[in-house]
Formats: C-alpha cells, sequence, structure tokens
C-alpha cells in the first residue's frame, strides 16, 4: 500500500518550495559492473572529490548533452548532485517539516542527503519523496548536499520492460559486451527528467484530498476526502470559491459533500462557449498543537459515463478529436521544458485537438494542470508498453506494474481533464497469463477510482472483457500491404465491425499514422512523402466519418510530432509519424487534420 498521499507541491500561506532546477554535478559509472560508485561510497563526499564530473542540466535527460555516443547509449549507474543553501528557519522552526520530491528519475533511484541514503523508487515516470525534517535539523548545517544515483536498465519486471542481451562472442564484440533490448518504439530517455523540489509544511499537515464530482439537475455535487498527518487533534474547514472568488460552498471535517446550485461545469474545450471552469477548493487545517495548514486544489464539476456506443461529459456525447503525443524534443529528450510545452498547448488548439492520450507514460503533472485549464481530455496511460515477454506477466512484474496503477491513480485522481485511464499499450495477448493478469490491473490497479470521474479504463488491443472502452491502434498499409492505400477502407470497416460485434463497446481509433519525411515529397504518393501520410488519413477519415455516427467515439493520429527511437534501418533518425516535426513545425497532414477537426467541431457544436 501507498504511504501518504502525493499533493502536487505548492506555496501556500503555510508550505515554502525551493526548486532545485539548474545545474548538477554528474558522472556516469563507467566501471565494468557499473557499481563502483556504491563500492566507493561516492555519495559520501562531494561528488568531484571521487574523480571527473560533468555539468548536467535538471530538468534533462543526459542522453543528448554531451557529444559522447557513449553517454547517449549509456546502460546502468549515472551520479547527479548538487548542494542546497536552506534558510535557516527551516532548520530551526521545530515546527515545520522538510520534503525532498523528486518528480520523475528514470528508472529506479537512490537518493542521498549529506551521504545518508532517504529513498529509493522504481519507476521512471511519477514523483516520489523524502521526509527529510529530522536530517535538516539535527544540527548546525545550513548547506546540504543531494545525491540521486539512478539506473536506466530495463529488465523483464520493469515498466516498460526490456532486456540486457550480453554479447560473448570475442570474435564479434569485446570483453563485456552488453546491449539493452527493448520492445517499445521510442528511445529510452533516462536521467533526471522533471524539477526536484525541496517543500515545507507545518508537522501536522494536509496529507492528501481526493475529490469527486457529481451533478444533479444543475446542482454540482462536490465530494471530498481529506486526510491530515502529524496530530489526532485538528479541525478541518473547506471552502469552494468560484472564478470569481466567491465562497459558493463550505463544509467542515475529514469528508463531507459540497453543494453548489447553478453550477458551471467542467466542459471540454470547443463543447461549450467557457469550458474548463474551475472551482478551487480551499482547504484549512488548524490544530491547538501547531501553525494552520492551508491548500488550494483546482475542481472542475462534471460526469464521465460510458454507454454501448457513446463516451458521455456531462451526459453529451464526446468525441476524441486528439492526438498521441511524447514527452520527447530536440536535445533535452524527456526533459521538462515550459516553453515546448506551452507550444505544444498552442500547437493542439491551433489544430482544434480537444484530447490527447499520455502515450506511453504518465507525463508531467504541469501538463495535465493545463488540460484541466484548458478543458483538454486526456487518457492517462501507465507506463505498460512492450509487455511482450512471457516473464513480464508474472508475479513480480503484476506485484510492480499494480503498485504503478496505485501511484497514477495517487497522483492523477483530481484533474477534471483525466477521464480514462490506460493500463497498458499493445501487452501480446496471445501469452496464457495474461488475461489473468490484466483482469487483476484493471479491477484491483484502478479500484480506488471507482468514482464517475475515473470510472473508465481503456486497454489498448488486448483484453476486452475488462474494460469500459476498446481502444484499437492500426496501421493500414503502412505495415501490412506497403504502398497499398486502396486496401484500408475495406480493412478499416471490417475492423470496426469485427471488434464491435466482440463486445458492443465504444470503439477509439487509439492510434494510426504513416512515417513522412518532412518535405518529401511524391505524387502519386509512395511511402515516406507528406502526400502518402495525407492520403492514408484521408482514405482512415472516410471511414471513421460513417463509424462516428454508430459506436466510434474517437481517432487520437500517432503521433502529434516525430520523435526519438532507437536506432533501426525501419527509422530515419527517430520516428517520423508526426503530423508535426519534432521541432513542432507543421508537415501536410498537420493542415488536413486541422481542416477536419474544426470542421467536426463546428458540426457538433
Ligand atoms: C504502435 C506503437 C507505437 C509506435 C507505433 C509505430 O504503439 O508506440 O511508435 O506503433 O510503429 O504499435 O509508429
Amino acid at each position: 500500500a501507498l504511504q501518504g498521499g502525493m499533493l502536487f507541491p505548492k506555496e501556500t500561506p503555510s508550505r515554502e518550495l525551493k526548486v532545485l532546477d539548474g545545474l548538477w554535478s554528474f558522472r556516469a559509472d563507467y566501471s565494468n559492473n557499473r557499481l563502483q560508485g556504491f563500492e566507493k561510497q561516492w555519495y559520501r563526499q562531494p561528488l568531484r572529490e571521487s574523480g571527473p564530473t560533468l555539468d548536467m542540466p535538471v530538468p534533462s535527460s543526459f542522453n543528448d548533452i554531451t557529444q559522447e555516443a557513449e553517454l547517449r547509449n549509456f546502460i546502468g549507474w549515472v551520479w547527479y548532485e548538487r548542494e542546497a543553501v536552506l534558510p535557516q528557519r527551516w532548520t530551526q522552526d521545530t515546527d515545520r517539516r522538510v520534503v525532498l520530491r523528486i518528480n520523475s528519475a528514470h528508472y529506479y533511484a537512490v537518493v542521498w542527503v549529506n551521504g545518508i541514503h532517504v529513498v529509493e523508487h522504481e519507476g521512471g515516470h511519477l514523483p516520489f519523496e523524502a521526509d527529510i525534517t529530522k536530517l535538516v535539523q539535527s544540527g548546525p548545517l545550513t548547506t546540504f548536499r543531494v545525491t540521486i544515483a539512478i539506473n536506466n536498465t530495463l529488465t523483464p519486471y520493469t515498466l516498460p520492460p526490456g532486456t540486457i542481451v550480453y554479447k560473448t562472442d570475442p570474435s564479434m564484440y569485446p570483453k563485456g559486451y552488453f546491449v539493452q533490448d527493448i520492445s517499445f518504439d521510442f528511445f529510452n530517455y533516462a536521467g533526471l527528467h522533471r524539477s526536484v523540489v525541496l517543500y515545507t509544511t507545518p508537522t501536522t499537515y494536509i496529507d492528501d484530498i481526493t475529490v469527486t464530482t457529481d451533478v444533479d439537475r444543475d446542482v454540482g455535487l462536490v465530494n471530498y476526502w481529506i486526510s491530515v498527518q502529524g496530530s489526532d487533534h485538528f479541525q478541518l474547514e473547506v471552502r469552494l470559491l468560484d472564478e470569481d472568488g466567491k465562497i459558493v460552498a463550505r463544509g467542515t471535517g475529514n469528508e463531507g459533500q459540497l453543494k453548489v446550485p447553478r453550477a458551471h461545469l467542467w466542459w471540454p474545450y470547443l463543447m461549450h462557449e467557457h469550458p474548463a471552469y474551475l472551482y478551487s477548493l480551499e482547504v484549512t487545517m488548524t490544530t491547538p498543537e501547531s501553525v494552520s495548514d492551508f491548500y488550494t486544489l483546482p475542481v472542475g464539476i462534471r460526469t464521465v459515463a460510458v454507454t454501448k456506443s457513446k463516451f458521455l461529459i456531462n451526459g453529451k456525447p464526446f468525441y476524441f478529436q486528439g492526438v498521441n503525443k511524447h514527452e520527447d524534443s530536440d536535445i533535452r529528450g524527456r526533459g521538462f521544458d515550459w516553453p515546448l510545452l506551452i507550444k505544444d498547448f498552442n500547437l493542439l488548439r491551433w489544430l482544434g485537438a480537444n484530447s490527447f492520450r499520455t502515450s506511453h507514460y504518465p507525463y508531467s503533472e504541469e501538463v495535465l494542470q493545463l488540460c484541466d485549464r484548458y478543458g483538454i481530455v486526456v487518457i492517462d496511460e501507465c507506463p505498460g508498453v512492450g509487455i511482450v515477454l512471457p516473464q513480464s506477466f508474472g508475479n513480480v512484474s503484476l506485484r510492480h506494474h499494480l503498485e504503478v496503477m496505485d501511484e497514477l491513480v495517487r497522483r492523477d485522481k483530481n484533474h477534471p481533464a483525466v477521464v480514462m485511464w490506460s493500463v497498458a499499450n499493445e501487452p501480446v495477448s496471445s501469452l496464457k497469463p495474461a488475461g489473468y493478469y490484466f483482469k487483476l490491473i484493471v479491477f484491483q490497479g484502478l479500484k480506488t477510482s471507482d468514482s464517475p470521474r475515473t470510472g473508465v479504463t481503456a486497454l489498448v488491443n488486448y483484453h476486452a472483457p475488462y474494460v469500459d472502452v476498446i481502444c484499437v491502434n492500426s496501421y493500414l498499409s503502412w505495415y501490412h500491404d506497403y504502398g497499398h492505400l486502396e486496401v484500408i477502407q475495406l480493412q478499416l470497416t471490417s475492423q470496426f465491425e469485427n471488434w464491435y460485434k466482440m463486445y458492443q463497446k465504444p470503439i477509439i481509433q487509439s492510434e494510426y499514422g504513416a512515417d513522412a519525411v518532412s518535405g518529401l515529397h511524391e505524387d502519386p504518393p509512395r511511402m515516406f512523402s507528406e502526400e502518402y501520410q495525407t492520403a492514408l488519413l484521408e482514405n482512415y477519415h472516410l471511414i471513421l466519418d460513417e463509424k462516428r455516427k454508430e459506436y466510434v467515439i474517437g481517432e487520437l493520429i500517432w503521433n502529434f510530432a516525430d520523435f526519438m527511437t532507437n536506432q533501426s534501418p525501419l527509422r530515419v533518425t527517430g520516428n517520423k509519424k508526426g503530423i508535426f516535426t519534432r521541432q513542432r513545425n507543421p508537415k501536410m497532414a498537420a493542415f488536413i487534420l486541422r481542416e477536419r477537426y474544426w470542421r467536426i467541431a463546428n458540426e457538433t457544436r
């Protein structure tokens, strides 16, 4: 079970925040067993004392920062370290907790503060923290050193899985040579991909808040559960404020229901003239023993429901006209970057997209916060991608996958934008244990989210009996029938009809697309030209237009932008199925999709 909540760290009148972004000292451990750092205890003293270091920006992947191919392809432990100066009051006031939070460290991380081990975490896309109050307040200390060792090795039991392949033929490979084998189609970027922060709370503090919403005629219902840590003697007060700062409802205690007459609902972008209406839930915790704690959570009042053929938001049919994305760009790899993020949201709105899937792992919290504010609907995917080995359906994997689902729901449960969870992408369905495995993942892994807002699950391409919505990826006339655009309409019709006949559940075309090298033109269209990508999309669209009158509830292009992959003869410096380049310039397909999305939006408004 998870320990504690994972509220997004932010400044409030009772909480301070210190962001440790910037330059860190860095070293990759190239020793044969990659364990020199542990053997020589690099965490015991400043990293520069145990050998040469590089300047490494955080947040960023480390892979593309230097000129060394060896570092780009490095597998094993890398070491990050920096010092931080703490305000004296943090180290002296004993009614304050100090917490170190790592928003993302891909893949396995060990963390020390001043050489003392404080936390370890498995999984590269979800936050973890350590309460370091005792350490910080134990002596006359104002400077402190954070050391983070990160291992990017993937095994059959990690999520995503991978295998290390040892090349032992001495006539072919040098001694001790190994490579990482993966079955997913994106580069395994690694490092501190998101911010590392320090924050404070009072010693008795608001640990977690869960909100679900419902609507009864024009009354919005906001159910809340609040957990407090540190003491049993406290009082809780909640106030719900509208966008003008007016109090619309009040409550007290750990749980309750707020009623909001004539509520403004949270509507998706393009569905309403005032989409994404957000209330603020102000939580105040007071205690006789220590200072009060304040936390404010944005709340969108909305309902989500699934019928045999429709996806309903606030009771109205919603059509996912969207994209699949990646957290990926030049130089920083998977590193968080505000300019990139805002550019992407501007492109989404230019496109008329109302949704995306977080293929193939949980994205940063800042992304989801913007989706809440802009009304962009999210299918929140866990890192269950490339599950193809029999070992990856065993108990070890199952336990970890369940943990990841718990961490994902704990982090993202309160976002009105998140309307659906995706538990895996294209796992191998023919393996026997897969059925039992996914039954547990869907029912156990999402048990804490049976509220209407998150009560929907989707599983891409597999184990349809357990999910509410069927997501299908298909690459007609790309991975099959190369160059034969004329088969698409027939094959896509059969695809949809077969799935619907089998399960009578709404279907999303959760991936489709073609690689196009920007600037490559051919008429008649040939594979890899912009014309071929465009023509392929148009053929899909004809059938999607027919079937969206029935049970097809969405289409998500693969992909929003070109992205980096492992090197292979199938990939021309990465996957080129973007409708934008990796630098976010449009290909012809972007204009086709834009015209289409705005047309659909205008039809349904
Ligand atoms: C799909 C995968 C996606 C790949 C895509 C492709 O879900 O991750 O990038 O194929 O090959 O099957 O372009």
